[in-house]
């Protein structure tokens, strides 16, 4: 079937594949709704806040973890827990996730046991959970190699008859990357049922935007493949879903792809081994502390009368218990092999691989297999 006699709703016209002059919008600073239509159901943003403060803690005892020596490696997610999380509850359960490494909050608010997100955080080859059963692929550490992955698993299942969109997570400096570049091509010509959502947190590590892209934004970058364009407030949890859930049901219906920007800011350092203080100020840290998306949703709901402190000490207790709980999990260490490395790289190992896995056997005193 050619692509231009494909059925379905209208391509987009050129003034929806560039962004709004400003953010999307829902909640002002102080958690006021300043929308024009209704908001989200009452139960799902009280949803949403919850999972947004279990997601904290997640974070917070990940990151301790990580400085304990307890994991290889933690890249922190505080700050963008409306980004991972309100797009995450846009998703059905039947769609898929491709996340990065910095997605970590997004696979625990998915329903994915928070100790086996941390599984490759632990130095595994494994992701630690089932990808089949959570549709969500494993955390992709080389930038944008998810996004051609969550492409081609829309469209293959769209050939097949199955109903499902897939989303990308993609941080800002990946938009740099062919691959990027290659995914959105791609879905736009096809129209694939996808949305990628840039997490716009305004480094690759310590490469600031302006030094990444001369576009007056990432999500003008749409219009060069002729797909749809969002920008969001990505600190504005209800921003964040809305804008997300109108792409993915877009998609669902046949209307094609669309790429979002969502900016935010990574209030840690890239990862563990990372030192913020040489390249951002304390005064910029400041100004982006003052944009909480935990605080903002609370205050909102406050004022709605949807969170009292009750309901809020409930979340708070929660939260604590999820942390003691991988906390007390984390004191085994896992049992790696590190000859398992080898295992799965080609079906065929190559007479390079071969050796290397027999100078690491001859170095842990072993035979390789
Ligand atoms: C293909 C590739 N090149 C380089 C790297 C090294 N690297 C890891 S994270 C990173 C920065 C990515 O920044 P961004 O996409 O903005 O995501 P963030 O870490 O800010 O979430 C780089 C360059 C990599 N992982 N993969
Ligand atoms: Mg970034």
């Amino acid at each position: 079937m050619s692509v231009t006699s494909r059925p379905g709703p209208a391509p987009p016209g050129t003034h929806e594949m560039l962004p709004g002059a400003e953010p999307v919008r829902l909640l002002d600073a102080a958690g006021r709704w300043v929308g024009t239509g209704t908001p989200p159901d009452a139960g799902l943003r009280r949803e949403l806040y919850r999972r947004m403060v279990l997601g904290r803690q997640f974070d917070r005892q990940a990151t301790a973890l990580g400085k304990q020596g307890a994991l290889a490696v933690y890249p922190s997610s505080y700050g963008q827990e409306a980004c991972q999380i309100g797009a995450t509850m846009a998703l059905r359960e039947t769609d898929w996730l491709f996340p990065t490494y910095r997605d970590s909050v997004a696979l625990v608010a998915r329903g994915i046991d928070p100790f086996e997100v941390l599984t490759l955080m632990r130095g595994s080859w494994h992701c630690g959970y089932s990808v089949r059963r959570h549709r969500t692929a494993p955390q992709c550490t080389p930038l944008a190699t998810q996004c051609p992955h969550a492409v081609g698993l829309a469209h293959a299942a769209r050939l097949a008859g199955d109903d499902l969109v897939s989303l990308s997570f993609i941080g800002d400096g990946g938009t740099s990357e062919g691959d990027f570049h290659e995914a959105c091509n791609f879905a736009a010509v096809h129209r694939v049922p996808t949305v990628f959502l840039v997490q716009n947190n305004q480094y690759a590590i310590s490469v600031p935007l302006a030094a990444q892209t001369a576009a007056p934004t990432l999500a003008h970058k749409a219009i060069g493949y002729g797909m749809r364009a969002a920008l969001v407030d990505g600190n504005d949890a209800l921003a964040v879903y809305t804008t997300v859930t109108e792409a993915v049901e877009r998609a669902r219906a046949g209307g094609g792809p669309t790429l979002i920007e969502a900016l935010t800011y990574r209030m840690n350092p890239h990862t563990s081994a990372d030192d913020p203080i040489r390249y951002r100020s304390a005064e910029e840290v400041a100004v982006w502390s003052g944009r909480d998306p935990l605080d903002r949703l609370a205050a909102h709901l406050r004022a709605e009368g949807l969170l009292d402190d009750a309901t809020a000490a409930a979340y708070t207790a929660e939260a604590e218990a999820l942390a003691t709980g991988l906390r007390d999990r984390m004191r085994q260490p896992p049992a790696l092999d590190p000859l398992e490395l080898f295992d799965h790289v080609y079906a065929a190992p190559t007479p390079q691989l071969r050796e290397q896995a027999a100078a690491l056997a001859a170095r842990l005193g072993r035979h390789a297999s």
